[in-house]
């Protein structure tokens, strides 16, 4: 990892945001050209018939919702330690962490209308169970976040933006309507253009919506957690040998590949590149 990527760590006022809301829009995070190359890339798998089929999801027609996407090509591999939006990650979460789940979500225009005030969405907390096993906690923890790269402008609501109910995160439960009308009360669509990031907490409630913007909404998930999380089948990445050749031992670590003689998954102790290469630049004790 390139130690210029130390431009970018989480400031204060960053730090403050995420934690008061449970999110945070970094616009600009990729340049045109990346946003570009990426949507080649989907244009190139797409005419190749080497994604997911569409489905319905939750009142949005055609929804392409494919997981362990990363692998289908390097240059998705390239985004998992993104020098733009890597170093907000680690800020957040320390350096203890993994890629545990990955997706990319495409949801082509829609002709039916969506109307906020009328159709509720599916709103979500990811990795719900994890409250439920441990009711005890007051205010659940937060375990991981994702990283969200929107490869289409979404500066309008109606292009299928992310919805989010900002400072929720530390509530288990939130008043949905129970009558399938609206909002709840607080619930914003996130407004960014195409190469913004949205990194959010997991506990964030959030859902996507449909699209009435012409063209097809596109955005890319990675999703880290702590490596004793574990990742769902669906999500396993079994990672082509060329691109794990060229892998440096922080993107092992983010792929679950760690050294020889080292074991996946490790506990307090494990070897962690990340940790090291942290150390040795001054931003950890
Ligand atoms: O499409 C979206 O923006 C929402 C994605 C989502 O709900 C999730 O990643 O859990």
């Amino acid at each position: 990892m390139n130690p210029s990527c130390l431009a970018h760590v989480l400031n204060d006022d960053e730090r403050a945001r995420f934690d008061a809301e449970g999110y945070l829009v970094v616009e600009g995070a990729l340049s045109d050209a990346e946003v570009t190359a990426l949507n080649a890339v989907l244009d190139r798998l797409r005419d190749a018939n080497r994604l997911a089929s569409p489905e319905r999801y939750a009142g949005i027609d055609q929804r392409v919702l494919h997981l362990g996407f990363i692998t289908l090509d390097r240059a998705f591999m390239d985004l998992i330690d993104h020098p733009r939006l890597f170093p907000k990650v680690w800020g957040i979460l320390g350096p203890n962490i993994y890629l545990y789940s990955t997706h990319l979500i495409i949801t082509p225009p829609q002709a039916d209308e969506f109307d906020p005030a009328r159709d509720t969405l599916n709103w979500h907390q990811d990795s719900s169970w994890m409250g439920r096993d441990m009711p005890e906690l007051a205010v659940p923890a937060r375990l991981s976040v994702k990283v969200a790269y929107l490869l289409t402008d979404h500066s309008q609501p109606g292009s299928a933006n992310l919805w989010v109910l900002p400072g929720a995160h530390t509530r288990s439960s939130i008043d949905i309507p129970p009558d399938g009308q609206g909002q709840p009360p607080g619930a914003i669509p996130v407004c960014a253009p195409a190469g913004s990031a949205v990194i959010f907490d997991r506990r964030l409630w959030h859902d996507g919506s449909p699209n009435a913007a012409p063209w097809s909404r596109r955005a890319l998930f990675y999703g880290y957690g702590y490596r004793w999380i574990r990742r769902r089948d669906k999500d396993a990445m079994p990672v082509p040998p060329d691109q794990l050749a060229d892998a440096g031992p922080i993107r092992r670590q983010l792929l679950d590949y760690p050294s020889e003689g080292h074991e996946p998954l490790q506990f307090i102790g494990g070897e962690s590149p990340l940790r090291d290469w942290l150390q040795r630049h001054g931003q950890l004790a």
